[in-house]
Formats: structure tokens, sequence, C-alpha cells
């Protein structure tokens, strides 16, 4: 962490430490999200995660982030102001930069990868370092999709065969320097912006395109005003159920153990749903005028490997881990 965060960090976490400490009645478990109501992950909390703490936690979730802006969901854990959110590992990478390894382009194959990542002993470290510096504990790993590159122009105007095809491209990309760096490492022209603004800046032209997996293409209507999807899987996405470490610490050990349990079921719950969407909205989107396709691939893993190789984030990466990671894939 750099050293004006975690000066920032160690004073929220102390105020969160000393009002950790509430009756277990009292335990209200306010989540924050971009995604909307009917994301899958927000339907797998809430139908999954809520009901299993019923009996000494409320789960109060809050969607589109109408509580807290996205990308600052785990500040606001660490200071106390909220105690749950969907973190994503571009957020992490923002106080711990070797999260990055995680957010980069053609490492995580499938949804099976990033779960069997998530449990492996590779990640105590990464999940400790959260926990002792941003008092922050990774629950379990949610499936948020192949991410692709969704444009407003049509194949007609911008064919996406390789790299060079997105130079100039505005690109929608979320606003931390992760994402940035992905953007760029496509070959397009990165333009940082909230997820709950894309929809509008779509419509009005403000940018050529965003990425997202399909489900959320759909979800967020994306589609409406989009007109083709190059098929470029450059991230298998994830986010990690994130909990307060002091609420965690007032829980008893069963309460504790109920909660974890309820984070993998409603991640399970999550990733069946988004694989069963993702294998199926392909012909949805077709029907409503959008032209899907797949460029070339190798093309692209090529590319964006070689733009990581040597960069500021892949310094970052502990020794070994990147093989550790691909040995756990097909
Ligand atoms: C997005 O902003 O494009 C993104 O997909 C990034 C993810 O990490 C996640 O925050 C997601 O938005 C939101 O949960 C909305 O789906």
């Amino acid at each position: 962490m750099t050293p004006t965060l975690k000066t920032t960090v160690l004073a929220l976490m102390t105020t969160a430490l000393m009002t950790g400490t509430v009756a277990a009645q009292e335990i209200t478990l306010r989540m924050s999200t971009p995604a909307s109501e009917t994301d899958q992950r927000s339907v797998a909390l809430a139908e999954v995660f809520g009901p299993a703490v019923a009996e000494f936690a409320t789960y109060e979730p809050h969607y589109n982030a109408s509580l807290i802006a996205q990308n600052s969901e785990l500040e606001a854990i660490a200071s106390g102001d909220l105690e749950m959110s969907i973190a994503s590992a571009q957020e992490l990478a923002q106080y711990f930069p070797e999260f990055s390894i995680f957010a980069t382009g053609y490492v995580h194959q499938s949804a099976e990868h990033q779960v069997a990542v998530f449990s492996d002993p590779l990640m105590d470290p990464f999940k400790q370092k959260v926990e002792d510096e941003l008092g922050v504990k990774l629950l379990a790993v949610m499936y948020l999709g192949k991410r692709h590159v969704n444009l407003r122009q049509c194949r007609d105007e911008v064919d996406v065969r390789t790299p060079a095809d997105l130079a100039g491209i505005n690109l929608r990309m979320p606003g931390t320097d992760a994402w940035q760096f992905l953007g760029k490492a496509l070959g397009a022209n990165p333009t940082p912006m909230a997820f709950t603004e894309v929809y509008t800046a779509l419509q009005t032209g403000s940018v050529d395109g965003q990425d997202n997996p399909l489900p959320t293409v759909v979800d967020a209507k994306f589609y409406e005003v989009t007109c083709q999807i190059a098929l470029t899987s450059h991230l298998v996405d994830l986010n990690y159920v994130a909990f307060s470490k002091a609420v965690w610490g007032g829980l008893s050990g069963d309460q504790q153990a109920i909660v974890k349990k309820a984070a993998e079921d409603a991640a399970e719950s999550g990733r069946q749903a988004q694989l069963q969407k993702e294998a199926g909205l392909g012909a949805f989107l077709e029907e409503n005028g959008l032209t899907l396709y797949e460029p070339d691939l190798a093309a692209f893993r090529s590319h964006v490997q070689e733009q990581y190789k040597g960069s500021e984030f892949a310094a970052s990466w502990p020794e070994g881990v990147l093989d550790r990671i691909n040995a756990l894939g097909n």
C-alpha cells in the first residue's frame, strides 16, 4: 500500500475497530454495489446470503452505487461506513498493486479457474494483507463473466479483427489504473467512467463503446444503444465478497462459519446463474439487432500479454504466482 493510503486507512480502521463491538441483534450488513438489483450477483446475495445470516444479522443491499461510489467501497468498509461489498481485483490493486495479477487480461481462463485460484494457498498472503492492512476479509469469489468489446458503431464502420482496429476508439473502462491499463492493452483509447453513467454516455456518443460480459450488456440495457460485440473474452472477470473485519471480530465462531458459508453458497448460486445467462444471451442480442463475432483472439491475447510484460503492474506480482495461476488452469 502507498504510505499516504496506509496512514489514512489505518486511521479509519482504528475508528472502525473501536466502534466494532455491537450486540449481535443490532448487526446490519449494508452492502453497496454499482450493480442493479437484477444482476445475478445481487440476486444470489439477496436470495442466498441474506436468509442464511438472518438469525443474527440483517442484510441490507444498496444497488446502483446509491450508497457508495464505485471503487470507493473498500475505503468505506475500512472506515466503518459499510459492512460489505462486491470488490473487484482492480479496486484492490489501488491499495495493493499485486492484485493487478487477477485483473490482467487473459490470465483467468474460466469460472472454475477463478475458484481454483481463490481457494489455492497462493491466495493466502493476498487475503492476509487485505485483512491486516485494510480491515477487509475476502470471503468468496463471484463470477461476473467474460468481458467483450461492445461498440456503438456497426461492423461496416469498425470491424474489430485485431487490436489495431481499436486505435482511436474511445472505450469506456472503469476508473482505476488497472482498468485503464487493460483498455490501453486492448489497443483502445480508454475513458474512465462510473458504471452508472455508461448507458447515457453510449446513448449520446460521448464514448464509442464499453466492455462487459453479455449478462451485463443485457441487464444494463447497453444493447439498446450499441450495435456490435467483438467477442474478445479479454478478461474472465470476478468480484470478491468483501466483509468488514471489525464486524467479523464481533461475531461468535459459529456465526463466522455461517457468514463464510453463506458467502460461498451465494457465490456458487450466482456463478451458475451467470454462466447459464452468458451461454444463452447471444441469440437474444442478435434478435435485438446486434452483430456478435469472434475477432482474431490470438492477436488480442499476444498483444495484451505483451503490454503487461515489463509493465509496472507485472513488476508488483510476487515471484512465481503467475506460473502457479497458470498451472491451476486447463
Ligand atoms: C464495470 O464498471 O464495468 C463493472 O463491470 C466492473 C466490475 O468490477 C463491477 O464493479 C461491475 O461493473 C458492477 O458490479 C456492475 O455490474
